[in-house]
């Protein structure tokens, strides 16, 4: 029964709510117009009555300028060849028969947008009004609890992060989410990298901005795309602002949580990985010499202390003189 409760709460929000979702959204450069939309069910099982397990669809679907996250998905669920129905409320109330309410009179499907479990229907969130755009991730996965097994937990006011992945770079200390601020250390002086925050509430919106938090202007970074960063730049990365939209706000409010990613070049010597120059440096560029170890190719170029194109005794020689320096 608070499933229905809650759907009418949501029903209620969508015009409400419309404005404020469309407001911060960043069109990336991503050439392609299409959408990754992935169709899921790794919640209910066959033994407890789901016809299918697994994942349905994963694909990069072509968006069209009228659609909707629904249209898209009936699109493509129904291109693939696989039933779906939408219920008289206009939710989405089965896909190749597996329908709402399979698990013991429970269950649904539930949809997310970059992560987040949006707070209006997905009718609401339109390529017209900024909602849906090329480069999102749509995901539709059954829930057997109304969401809480699939991270949508509402009445839940927690704000942190439960992961954080980083490609094109390295945080110099492994992500706890209590731990707020983090250094981010790339391999030359501007680099491309993809930053992945995963809420632990994903009721709650995650955005990332570049050198100012909620700037004005549409400087929202795009969800799961590379980016570039210098030397020198912030990445903030905020979850659960008051200002953002929440199925959430109906049960009560949050208190923001953001962290930020210091962005460094690592330095030249710097082989420990830990982004600054020591003598653990020094030890491994002695232990590569002697090939108890290998180096990846950035790892050579910051070996090259001399910078003469060659990685030799000489190179120990300079870095040990530089860590005599510091
Ligand atoms: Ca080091
Ligand atoms: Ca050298």
């Amino acid at each position: 029964m608070k499933h229905t409760v809650k759907k009418t709460v949501v029903i209620a929000l969508s015009a409400l709510t419309l404005a404020s979702s469309a407001s911060a959204l960043n069109v990336s450069a991503d050439a392609d117009n299409t959408v990754h939309v992935i169709v899921k069910n790794e919640r209910l099982s066959v033994a407890d009555g789901a016809p299918w397990t697994g994942t349905l669809i994963d694909t990069q679907a072509t968006l069209n300028a009228d659609d909707s996250i629904e249209t898209l998905v009936e699109r493509v669920i129904k291109d693939n060849g696989f039933e779906f129905t939408v219920s008289d409320y206009g939710y989405i109330s089965s896909v190749n028969n597996l329908a709402e309410y399979a698990y013991n009179g429970s269950g649904g499907w539930m949809t997310t947008l970059n992560d987040w479990f949006t707070s209006e229907g997905t009718i609401g969130y339109t390529v017209e009004n900024g909602g849906l755009k090329a480069g999102d991730e749509i995901v539709m996965m059954y829930s057997c609890s109304w969401g809480a097994d699939v991270g949508s937990l509402y009445g839940n006011f927690d704000t942190s992060l439960q992961a954080l992945s980083v490609d094109g770079g390295s945080l110099t200390q492994a992500f706890v989410p209590s731990q707020k601020d983090y250094t981010l250390l790339i391999d030359s002086a501007e680099t491309a990298v993809t930053v992945v925050p995963e809420a632990y509430n994903k009721n709650y919106q995650v955005r990332m901005y570049c050198n100012v938090y909620l700037p004005v202007s549409n400087a929202q970074l795009p969800y799961k795309q590379a980016v570039s960063v210098k030397d020198g730049d912030t990445l903030y990365i905020g979850i659960g602002n008051p200002a953002w939209p929440t199925m959430n706000s109906w049960a009560g409010t949050a208190d923001e949580t953001v962290y930020t990613l210091q962005v460094k070049t690592r330095p030249l010597g710097d082989l420990s990985g830990n982004g600054s120059v020591g003598i653990e440096d020094a030890t491994l560029l002695q232990r590569y010499l002697a090939e108890y170890v290998t180096f990846d190719a950035a790892m050579q170029a910051r070996a090259d202390i001399d910078n003469d194109g060659d990685i030799t005794i000489n190179d120990v020689t300079a870095l040990q003189r530089m860590i005599a320096e510091f």
